[in-house]
């Protein structure tokens, strides 16, 4: 019998699940958090499998595993682990494991109130508030967010032709805003998002090529962004992101809100100063800032600022066991 124990620790960012990997993460060959991916999906994909599928996990889960920096500048490097896949950018997994990891005391800042991350899509700088043990918020400057190309046309059996933005914020999205053949997600269950999804993703991927401009590791539209009404007169924007196979985020997503602050930013319609108050699905917020404008490959980009919290909820000791005809889960 082989039996492989897993000490996990577990949180809901803004509701969206995020499990750390405190114990049993495997050691990964490369001289960043890029390469370590590469090698983790090479090698020790099963784990993600087993920690995030059914039985162990559910549609939405997500996770992380914590490495030593590269650079002894930064504090810690980071493999975020997901039902979709491993992610080289998880905003609800870094504002959740960066609680986690500061209450659990898995990590000692350099600088009390800061973090330098090293992630798979660059270096992500935090800032973080307490009250005592308990971290209160979390704001990460994302690696740089911008517009790939916009007004893209997808044909979706249902609705009939979309109309689509390509943004970058850690992850390529499809931002499907109200338009005539769409009023908005408060008009539709999360059931038809999730099936149309799928479809536009997959002939999106058919037709098109995405691949970031310094890093060809990262490529192809893995999220769609569905976009609506607020519910709070307070708030921004609102959206349903689409991830994994069956899975809508329940937080505001923070590479979407990165891909849709860029998206905004490219049009003309954000500018530094003003605040995006971005509602998930479920209504949760996250406030999103421009921290600084740049450039990736020629094109406009700004460093979006995502701010949110996270709770833990608890100890979660996994077994991965090979007798079990489900040790590396199932989707249905
Ligand atoms: O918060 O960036 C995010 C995210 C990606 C997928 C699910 N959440």
């Amino acid at each position: 019998m082989a039996r492989k124990t897993f000490f996990c620790i577990d949180a809901h960012t803004c509701g969206n699940p995020v499990r750390l990997v405190a114990g049993g993460g495997p050691i990964l060959q490369g001289s960043n958090m890029s390469e370590k991916r590469q090698h983790f999906l090479r090698d020790y994909d099963w784990i993600r499998q087993g920690l995030m599928f059914e039985p162990r996990g559910h549609d939405m889960m997500s996770g992380s595993i914590l490495y030593p920096p590269h650079d002894p500048a930064n504090d810690i490097g980071v493999l975020y682990i997901e039902t979709s896949g491993c992610l080289p950018m998880c905003g609800h997994g870094t504002i959740g494991t960066v609680t986690i990891a500061l209450e659990e005391g898995l990590i000692t800042p350099k600088t009390p109130g800061q973090l330098r991350l090293e992630t798979p899509a660059g270096l992500v700088k935090v800032s973080y508030t307490q009250e005592g043990k308990k971290v209160k918020t979390v704001k990460l400057t994302n690696v740089a967010s911008y517009l790939e190309t916009e007004n893209l046309t997808v044909e979706c059996t249902e609705l009939g032709e979309l109309t689509l933005d390509v943004a970058y914020g850690g992850n390529f999205y499809g931002i499907i805003d109200p338009q005539k053949n769409f009023a908005g997600i408060q008009d539709f269950t999360a059931d038809k998002l999730i099936a149309w999804s799928r479809e536009i993703r997959k002939r999106m991927n058919e037709r098109y090529t995405f691949v970031h401009p310094e890093n060809d590791t990262i490529r192809g539209l893995s999220h769609i962004l569905w976009a609506g009404e607020p519910l709070a007169p307070t708030s921004t924007a609102r959206n349903a992101v689409f991830y994994g196979d069956k899975a809508i985020d329940r937080s505001p997503c923070g590479t979407g809100t990165s891909a849709r602050m860029a998206q905004w930013y490219a049009k003309g319609l954000l500018k530094p100063g003003q605040e995006f108050i971005h509602e998930s699905y479920i209504g949760s917020i996250f406030r999103g800032t421009i921290e600084g404008e740049t450039t990736v490959a020629g094109k406009p980009a700004i460093l979006p600022g995502i701010e949110g919290w996270a709770m833990v909820t608890g100890l979660n000791t996994i077994f991965l066991d090979d007798e079990d005809p489900y040790v590396h889960g199932f989707q249905v």
